[in-house]
């Protein structure tokens, strides 16, 4: 990973010294050229801290250098901290309606065939005023199928939980009465979900071991679905004919909303699944005499129509997606090119439209979201041009 970030990063210093940079189209390579200078949020506050922790990062989105996030910088969150995990002695086992339950150990994982895809995620409680609990990673790992059709999923198995090695002492309350119990992190999916060709268990992130924040050393990685399926530390899956309504599942990450059903208000209740069509703008630099600006999509996996920005009160401008990041899961980067751009204060919004005609909705759209999570919203950031 770190060697394609220098490639590209030497090719394209060599491109600006051979003046032959502006001959590739746009939005290839990211990463700064030189002279290629930051135009600073004015609605970041001063004081704001992308990593509070070393278990909670989040991805200063102004610095992203390519299509993959490099594990150092992409993005942690977690319930119950870190759990410790020996590889030398993990096992994944495979329990409840299966015709033979199964331990398989990282070795023997590791010795079935194995997939390699782009996915690119973000926590459900991205939002303003950074939207850095998002990244972009070649995962390498087994389809979840793999080792659920060699334990053999019984016809009753109607959902499919999805333990991690972390938990932690809950109050769990029943209807005012409050039962102390130690809570393992889970999360479920259904039978049509977990058999499906794409979930996969992955052990590494852009080629290399998955680090501890990863979710060392397996993780299931559910494509175009917001960051709570990705279950990290991942140490059991249990075929049930029940829902799962554990804390994570059925409580912390679900969305209330009001929708207009048959003329009338109806508020609703739904689990975080797949993740919603967004768009942020990641930064804005200068560059000689225009100003370029970079932005993110992310989705679950519905081909991409357009990308526009807006400046101000102008007219939306199409972008230009980086053809670096097309994959199906990928997320998607893009560019802009805003010439002639004012001395003064300035506001650069994007959307994105995909192939079913859906929009990236307003935060006037999402009056009647209730709950934080799953904030999609077209973001409106904000940015003083200097005097030249
Ligand atoms: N075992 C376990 N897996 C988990 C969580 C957790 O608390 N425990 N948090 C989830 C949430 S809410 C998110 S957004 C992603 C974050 O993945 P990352 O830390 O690799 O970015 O992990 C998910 N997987
Ligand atoms: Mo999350």
């Amino acid at each position: 990973m770190s060697q394609t970030i220098t490639r590209r990063e030497t090719m394209r210093k060599g491109l600006t010294a051979a003046g032959l940079l502006a001959l590739l189209p746009e939005g290839v390579l990211p990463a700064f050229a030189e002279g290629e200078t930051l135009v600073p949020f004015t609605d970041l506050p001063a004081n704001f801290n992308p990593s509070p922790s070393p278990e909670r990062r989040t991805l200063d989105v102004r610095k992203i250098d390519g299509p993959y996030t490099p594990k150092d910088q992409f993005f942690t969150t977690q319930h119950y901290g870190h759990p410790v995990v020996d590889p030398a002695t993990f096992a994944l086992k495979i329990t409840g309606l299966v015709e033979r339950p199964k331990s398989f150990s990282l070795a023997e994982l590791q010795k079935m065939k194995s997939t390699e895809m782009a996915i690119g995620f973000e926590c459900s409680g991205n939002r303003r005023p950074l939207q850095g609990l998002a990244g972009n990673a070649k995962w390498t790992g087994l389809p979840l199928r793999t080792v659920l059709d060699l334990a053999g999923v019984k016809p009753a198995a109607r959902e499919f939980v999805f333990f991690g090695a972390d938990h932690q002492e809950e109050d769990v309350d029943f209807r005012g009465t409050i039962s102390k119990v130690d809570q393992q992190f889970g999360r479920s999916l259904s039978r049509e979900q977990a058999l499906s060709r794409e979930p996969m268990l992955a052990w590494a992130l852009n080629g290399e071991p998955l680090t501890k924040s990863q979710g060392a050393p397996l993780r299931l990685m559910v494509p175009g679905w917001y960051g709570v399926a990705n279950v990290k530390w991942l140490a059991g899956i249990h075929a049930q004919e029940d829902q799962y309504l554990g804390k994570f599942q059925a409580r912390w990450y679900r969305t209330l909303r009001g929708e207009t059903i048959g003329g009338e208000t109806k508020w609703t209740e739904t689990a975080i699944t797949k993740m919603q069509l967004k768009s942020f703008v990641a930064r804005v630099t200068k560059e000689g005499g225009a100003h370029k600006v970079l932005g993110v999509v992310l989705n679950d996996g519905t081909p991409i129509k357009s990308v526009e920005v807006k400046v101000d009160d102008g007219p939306w401008q199409p972008a230009k997606l980086d053809p670096a990041t097309t994959g199906k899961y990928s997320w998607k980067l893009f560019t802009y090119t805003w010439q002639g751009a004012t001395p003064g204060a300035h506001t650069v919004v994007s959307r994105v439209t995909d192939i079913t005609g859906k929009v990236q909705p307003t935060a006037d759209d999402l009056a009647t979201k209730k709950t934080f999570l799953e904030d999609n919203s077209q973001f409106p950031r904000k940015l003083t041009i200097p005097e030249a």
